[in-house]
């Protein structure tokens, strides 16, 4: 199949499924053309198979607001024709599930049908989507694509509970490419980072408010007066000079390391032993997944779709969002007891195992072909 997709090519989640499902999808024989305004961040190869269209913005003084949705859809509309792409997958519904719809009406006047499938992420639904200023159009657009998926139960149910939904939503959970995160690095560089004795505890994200970034601080404070501990906070965003501040005033500075964004997330998690995401919400936890491919237990909150991913007691523990006392209960649990430790840690990656990339890929596969057909004999 000749496959569009369209995704925002930053460091979030979404654009970090949409890359590696794109990157899976060309291995198996699929041409793949992604379509955003700058190249993915982990798609780092073009080939025969993979490539990469840029949406151009044109800067105009007269606008307050460029029109990225018009030039999307005009882009997409220009490549489905060039390209002959038979099927469009759009991923994080705003805008791209619009766009793509107008792009598929503006195709069907040239007679060519084109199916969209959206792929729901989370806070496209769950913080900006349900937005009143923004909720029509995104009904309208869930309605309106011929497939919609999201990457866990919870965010299904949200969907529903927070839109009038007349599309069935089929459950296709995030998924891993264990290849990647299979240790390549003979010690981990470990000793780079931390003592033999010390204990590394890691966060990954973009360090927006909803991550409680705070709350990995309080945490690991509580847990370096027990045991010797290390923090790695790895990721840009607002809440990153906060959780700075914070670390100073409670003099643990020495004992935090700020990496920003990172291109070597399998390097860290690599010589990692914890990993933390006490989020407020969070349809699936990408980043949980990650770290439990690489054999990492993850300490996390109860939001959203964690528990789908981070299983109690076998791959980590869930609290309550903002329960500090019991993630530090938890974490001390794992982390004081070094054959508990090395249980915790053969849990993480079992369980991550049923994520495996050639597992879920396949439902996708099917996904498009299945709104290929029904497309055709509308
Ligand atoms: O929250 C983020 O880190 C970014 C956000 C995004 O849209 O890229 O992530 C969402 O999609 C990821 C991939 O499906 C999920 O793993 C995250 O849980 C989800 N974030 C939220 O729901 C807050």
């Amino acid at each position: 199949m000749k496959i569009g997709i369209v995704c925002y090519p930053t460091f979030g989640g979404s654009g970090v499924v949409a890359t590696e499902l794109g990157l899976e999808l060309s291995k198996r024989g699929h041409e793949i053309h992604f379509i955003t305004y700058s190249q993915p961040v982990r798609l780092e190869l073009l080939n025969k198979n993979v490539h990469f269209h840029e949406v151009n913005v044109p800067e105009y003084p007269l606008f307050h607001y460029q029109p990225y949705e018009l030039a999307l859809s005009s882009k997409l509309v220009d490549m489905v024709k060039l390209h002959k792409i038979d099927v469009l997958h759009v991923h994080y519904a705003i805008p791209h599930a619009y766009a793509a719809y107008m792009a598929k009406k503006m195709l069907q006047e040239e007679g060519i049908e084109v199916p969209i499938v959206t792929t729901l992420h989370g806070t496209d639904i769950t913080l900006v989507g349900s937005h009143p200023f923004y909720k029509s159009a995104v009904t309208f657009s869930i309605n309106k694509s011929d497939a919609v998926t999201s990457v866990s139960q919870s965010l299904k149910d949200d969907t529903l509970r927070l839109f009038d939904i007349k599309n069935e939503i089929k459950v296709v959970p995030n998924f891993i490419d264990f290849e990647k995160y299979t240790n390549h690095f003979t010690d981990c560089q470990r000793a780079m980072m931390a003592t033999e004795k010390e204990k590394i505890i890691t966060h990954i994200s973009n360090f927006r408010p909803v991550k409680r970034i705070q709350d990995i601080i309080r945490v690991f404070y509580e847990i370096q007066k027990e045991i010797p501990a290390k923090l790695m906070m790895v990721g840009e965003g607002p809440e990153k000079v906060p959780a700075e501040l914070l670390c100073k005033q409670l003099g643990i500075e020495n004992k935090v390391v700020f990496f920003g964004k990172s291109h070597e997330i399998d390097k860290i998690l690599c010589f990692s032993d914890l990993f933390l995401l006490p989020s407020e919400a969070e349809s699936f936890g990408l980043a949980a997944l990650e770290a439990m491919a690489s054999g990492v237990p993850v300490i996390s909150s109860n939001a959203g779709g964690i528990s789908e991913v981070n299983k109690q007691g076998v791959s980590g523990f869930l609290s309550n969002v903002g329960d500090i006392d019991d993630m530090v209960k938890n974490a001390l649990f794992i982390l004081k007891d070094d054959s508990i430790l090395a249980k915790f840690k053969i849990n993480a990656k079992k369980e991550a195992k049923q994520f495996d990339i050639h597992k879920i890929v396949p439902y996708y596969e099917a996904i498009y072909k299945e709104a290929m057909v029904n497309c055709i004999s509308i």
